[in-house]
């Protein structure tokens, strides 16, 4: 059986586990404590050299790094896989969107906000900035979705799931968003779709 090893409140592991809930694939789930360090300690680090979760290992031994990854290769011969190359491209287009424009800024400014809120004070000047960023990428998904009901042409598929990990939890992060009417609309129709869960479902605290 394949292995998945997530972090609680995690954006990035959500949107695998996400994956799985929806396609009902089985698949092991291990809890490593991010705060606690263990990301770094010599018993991760030989199953991830590069010390992040989410992380994949396959039934058959092969280690698959990088959230969008994994859900990618989770969804792949399911139905939240686009089929037609168009839609397979917008879906990665999207997909590297959420790594290069939201993620880098939502999951830093919720990091120190919500999780950390002690260090709070000391990244100011980061969170400004993670801030405006992220809402600029924002502002760029509520244009895009304004017109249309899911991240690809054929419908709600794995690009939803990885654009909505961050996104939904961007609120923590101080992004206010009532800003973004189309946005709020798309999110609602994830969580409307079957066998939905929410983070605190699919990620267990360790
Ligand atoms: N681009 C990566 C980012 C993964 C990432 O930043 N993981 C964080 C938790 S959300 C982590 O493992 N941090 C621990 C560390 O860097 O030691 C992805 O999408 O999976």
């Amino acid at each position: 059986m394949d292995t998945l090893y997530y972090t609680v409140g995690s954006g990035n592991s959500f949107k695998p586990a996400l994956v799985l809930r929806q396609t009902g694939r089985s698949c092991a789930m291990r809890g490593i404590d991010v705060l606690a360090g263990q990301t770094r300690q010599p018993e991760f680090l030989a199953i991830n050299p590069r010390g992040q979760v989410p992380y994949l290992v396959t039934a058959g031994g092969v280690g698959l790094g990088e959230s969008n990854a994994i859900a990618w290769y989770l969804a792949e011969g399911t139905p939240l896989m686009p089929a037609d190359p168009l839609s397979r491209a917008q879906a990665l287009q999207w997909m590297i969107f959420e790594q290069t424009s939201l993620e880098p800024n939502i999951s830093p400014a919720r990091f120190f906000i919500h999780i950390l809120p002690a260090q709070r004070a000391e990244h100011a000047a980061d969170i400004e900035r993670w801030q405006a960023a992220g809402h600029r990428a924002l502002q760029v998904l509520d244009t895009y979705l304004a017109t249309r009901q899911y991240i690809t042409d054929q419908g709600y598929s794995v690009a939803d799931i990885a654009v909505y990990g961050y996104t939904h939890l961007a609120a923590e992060g101080g992004f206010e968003l009532a800003r973004y009417p189309a946005v709020q609309r798309w999110m609602e129709r994830v969580r409307a779709s079957a066998n939905y869960a929410d983070v605190a479902t699919l990620l267990p605290a360790v």
